[in-house]
């Protein structure tokens, strides 16, 4: 087993690396920017290596510093998180050839995954199914129309360069179709700076349903179980889920037997996700495989009790895994929110600046993989995530009903978050009933707003009520010692 890991990361997910290795018993190197000198990360780990200036392509995404950093600690192994170079094959590719095991998929699986048309090749020959259209990409408006015509409307124009929604446009008649093409094609060009443009069938209303796989270098390949991450917003995934409420058990066996039959088909090694989209008719399709450990991992892992860090350190380190498909088996229910510092008054705009105080949520069946702490600056230089909350419970309405009491249990002053929005949506009635369709943030919130009470005051409310009762409160309005509620509070506060 590895002696010493250097994780090539920041945030939530470098504690969380480190959280599991404390366990194994395996030294961890943290690295760092300038503007990360007082991050968690960086006081939990064993040891930690400043790469210098904040932009990442100077700090986190820097392949030769980060491999120097390992090089200089005599780390063995490397874990890339998520973002950053976690999918970069070409990093992969100079851990290996440097004799560092990259906490990951082969470099080649890395690079063949990360390229739609070979994936796409790999899934039509390993069985598994694919969404109907042409993937070769077609500068001729003429052929493409023909195509269109061939696959039936509605078709979708997807930028052969990106995902994350950018270049897409739906069509629905002939007669759009050459000016959706030439719009498509110029917004990828000026988003991947390349135009090249391919069709598939529409699928309407569809769900995002991933499956997390874990194959060893035995052979071995087992899923565990889905995640149902449609509740996007701008294609951003904020809340996500298991079960998914979309699956039978019959569906949940033929996806998960396809999860892994395009993991076998890529070769693959290591933790990965294998991405599907559920239309209407209950037919799915593949989307891509993340060869990477995701961010919303840990709802399966509160439902399959297995360390997935565990399980990716321990394959990298050649060993077999321990358990077969039979032991897989998902008890209750998960639901992760995401918790960013944006300011959901204001576009959700990244909300910068220093965390003046953070109560966390806590009691049964409650998990927050947190990156902050009272007094923490949030830098402006990355993705602005502080936290992910996650809860589990028994069946999907206590799991619901006990993310909404620690949301709102869950104080940060000093920054905002979306808390009020998620609380909003997760106690919406189509939420409640289970419709979590990918357009469901348009659909059902398209227009909110909450009331500034929401925002500040709960926050304001319990320290002012700290500060003003040092001895533990019995809070008001919970006269029968009902446990503390900020929310409580807000009732006898007027800002
Ligand atoms: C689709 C689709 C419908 N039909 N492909 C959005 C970005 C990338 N994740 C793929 N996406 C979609 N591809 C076909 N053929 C609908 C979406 C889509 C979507 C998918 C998953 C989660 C959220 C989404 C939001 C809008 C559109």
């Amino acid at each position: 087993m590895f002696e010493k890991l250097l994780i090539a990361n920041r945030g939530e997910i470098a504690l969380r690396v480190i959280t599991t290795c404390r366990e194994m018993g395996i030294q961890t190197v943290a690295v760092y920017s300038d503007a990360d000198r007082d991050a968690l990360h960086v006081l939990e780990a064993d040891e930690a290596v400043c790469l210098g200036p904040s932009e990442p392509t100077e700090s986190y995404l820097n392949v030769d510093k980060i491999i120097g950093a390992a090089r200089m600690t005599g780390a063995q192994a490397v874990h890339p998180g998520y973002g950053f170079l976690a999918e970069n094959a070409a990093f992969a590719e100079q851990c290996e050839q440097e004799g560092l095991v990259f906490v990951g998929p082969p470099s080649r699986v890395i690079r063949n995954l990360g390229d739609k048309t070979e994936a796409r090749r790999t899934m039509i020959k390993g069985g598994v199914p694919v969404i109907p259209g042409m993937m070769q990409t077609e500068g001729d408006p003429d052929v493409l129309a023909r195509e269109a015509g061939n696959i039936g409307y509605p078709v979708l124009i997807k930028a052969a360069a990106g995902g994350g929604g950018k270049g897409m446009r739906v069509v629905r008649s002939p007669q759009e179709f050459r000016e959706a093409c030439i719009s498509a094609s110029s917004e990828a060009r000026s988003a991947f700076g390349n135009g090249a443009i391919y069709l598939e069938k529409y699928l309407e209303q569809p769900r995002h349903i991933e499956f997390q796989i874990l194959a060893d270098t035995k052979g071995t390949v087992i899923h565990l179980l889905e995640r149902e991450c449609s509740i996007q917003r701008r294609h951003q995934k904020i809340i996500e889920e298991t079960p998914s409420p979309a699956l039978s058990p019959a569906l949940r066996a033929a996806m998960g037997e396809a999860a892994v039959a395009a993991a076998r088909a890529a070769g693959y090694v290591n933790a990965g996700t294998v991405e599907f989209l559920l239309d209407a008719s209950g037919d799915f399709y593949f989307l891509e495989v993340n060869t990477r450990l995701q961010v919303e991992h840990p709802i399966t892992e509160m439902i399959t009790g297995i360390d997935l860090v565990r399980q990716q350190i321990e394959i990298a380190a050649g060993n077999p895994l321990r358990f077969s498909q039979g032991d897989i088996v998902g008890r209750g229910h998960a639901i992760e929110c995401r918790i960013y510092a944006e300011d959901p008054l204001n576009g959700f705009f990244p909300s910068p600046g220093r965390i003046l105080f953070v109560k966390e949520p806590r009691g049964p069946g409650i998990r927050n993989d947190c990156g902050i702490y009272s007094g923490y600056t949030v830098p402006v230089e990355y993705d602005p995530i502080l936290s992910k909350l996650i809860t589990h419970a028994g069946t999907r309405q206590e799991c619901i009903h006990r993310m909404i009491r620690a949301l709102k249990d869950y104080v940060i002053l000093g920054v905002l978050t979306p808390i009020p929005f998620l609380v909003d949506v997760l106690s919406s009635e189509a939420f409640m009933e289970g419709e979590t369709y990918t357009d469901f943030i348009d659909t059902h919130f398209g227009s909110w707003n909450p009331s500034l009470n929401d925002i500040n005051a709960v926050g304001l409310a319990y320290v002012v009520d700290q500060l003003a009762n040092r001895a533990a409160p019995a809070a008001p309005g919970t006269a029968d010692g009902e446990t503390y509620s900020p929310w409580k509070t807000l009732g006898n506060f007027r800002p």
